[in-house]
């Protein structure tokens, strides 16, 4: 695949990268549902995402479980059912990789991985330091005590769930229109301060303020590298754009 920007094929821009990644001492990436793609879960806007006959921004949204609890507890006893089903695949494990290889060579904090996913794959693949902006698929919060417990049962016996004080779980993922967790957005915030480097990978980059790290790591002085399936609105700000599959693409680039 030829990148318009740069005019190499894919593979150059590959090796572009690679070399500017080698000489790199921060590094930040930020996923997205299609590094999930490939384990077999559904992205939220490609083919296969839709769930019955709902779309995610419609469930995935505090009025939607207020109305209808049980309605949005199936939506997510069936992802957590895919995601315990899905392996993380080749592209997980080259981040969890590329971790550990910077970690020896440059030091604790020269890598982050910050997800927009809730699957669980990341840290199934090994990634240790997983900073997760959008929450937890494993983990339920009680909407009455606020008691926040990691919850693994696959499918749950009973929709919606409930806590021993008798109210309503919820799940322990960010909904729309709801605060980032302030400790996952601090550190993520931080790392892209720092990063000479920022991947986005499998994203649409459509959803803040998730979506602004690439611009807040850009302003202070980093180059952005995509890696996609498709055109999306960060391109126009990367230095370079590798188009493809990231299962394909990751482990040939770190
Ligand atoms: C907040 C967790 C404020 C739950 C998710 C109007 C304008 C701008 C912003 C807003 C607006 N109205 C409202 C907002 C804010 C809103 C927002 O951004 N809305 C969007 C829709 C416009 N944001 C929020 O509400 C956030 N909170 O702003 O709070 C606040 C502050 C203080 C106090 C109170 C309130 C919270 C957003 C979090 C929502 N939760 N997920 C769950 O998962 O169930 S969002 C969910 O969708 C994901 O987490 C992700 O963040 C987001 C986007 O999905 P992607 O991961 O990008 O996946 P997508 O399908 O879109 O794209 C996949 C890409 O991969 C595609 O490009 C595809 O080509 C590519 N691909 C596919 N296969 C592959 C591949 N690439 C490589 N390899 C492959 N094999
Ligand atoms: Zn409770």
């Amino acid at each position: 695949m030829i990148d318009s920007r740069l005019g190499f094929a894919a593979g150059e821009a590959i090796w572009a990268l690679h070399e500017a990644l080698e000489q790199a001492t921060h590094v930040v990436a930020l996923t997205g549902a299609g590094i999930s793609a490939e384990s077999g879960i559904p992205t939220f806007r490609g083919p296969g995402g839709l769930w019955r006959t709902y779309s995610p921004l419609q469930l995935a949204a505090p009025e939607a479980f207020e109305r209808d609890p049980r309605l949005v507890w199936e939506w997510y006893d069936w992802r957590r059912g895919l995601s315990r089903k899905a392996k993380p695949n080749a592209g997980h494990i080259a981040l969890a990789e590329f971790e550990r290889r910077m970690e020896d060579e440059r030091g604790a904090r020269a890598f982050t991985l910050v997800t927009q996913n809730v699957d669980g794959l990341h840290d199934r693949a090994g990634s240790r330091n997983v900073v997760k902006l959008h929450g937890d698929l494993w983990l339920v919060r009680c909407t009455g005590c606020g008691a926040t417990t990691r919850n693994e049962q696959v499918p749950l016996p009973e929709l919606p769930p409930r806590c021993q004080c008798g109210a309503l779980l919820r799940p322990g993922v960010v909904w729309f229109g709801e605060p980032l967790p302030e400790d996952a957005w601090a550190q993520a915030l931080e790392a892209s301060q720092r990063a000479q480097i920022f991947l986005v990978i499998g994203t649409s980059a459509t959803v803040y303020p998730a979506a602004g790290l690439a611009h807040q790591a850009r302003r202070a002085g980093a180059r952005v590298a995509v890696v996609n399936l498709e055109a999306s609105d960060i391109d126009s700000s990367a230095a370079w754009v590798l188009r493809g599959p990231a299962g394909e693409i990751l482990p040939r680039l770190l």
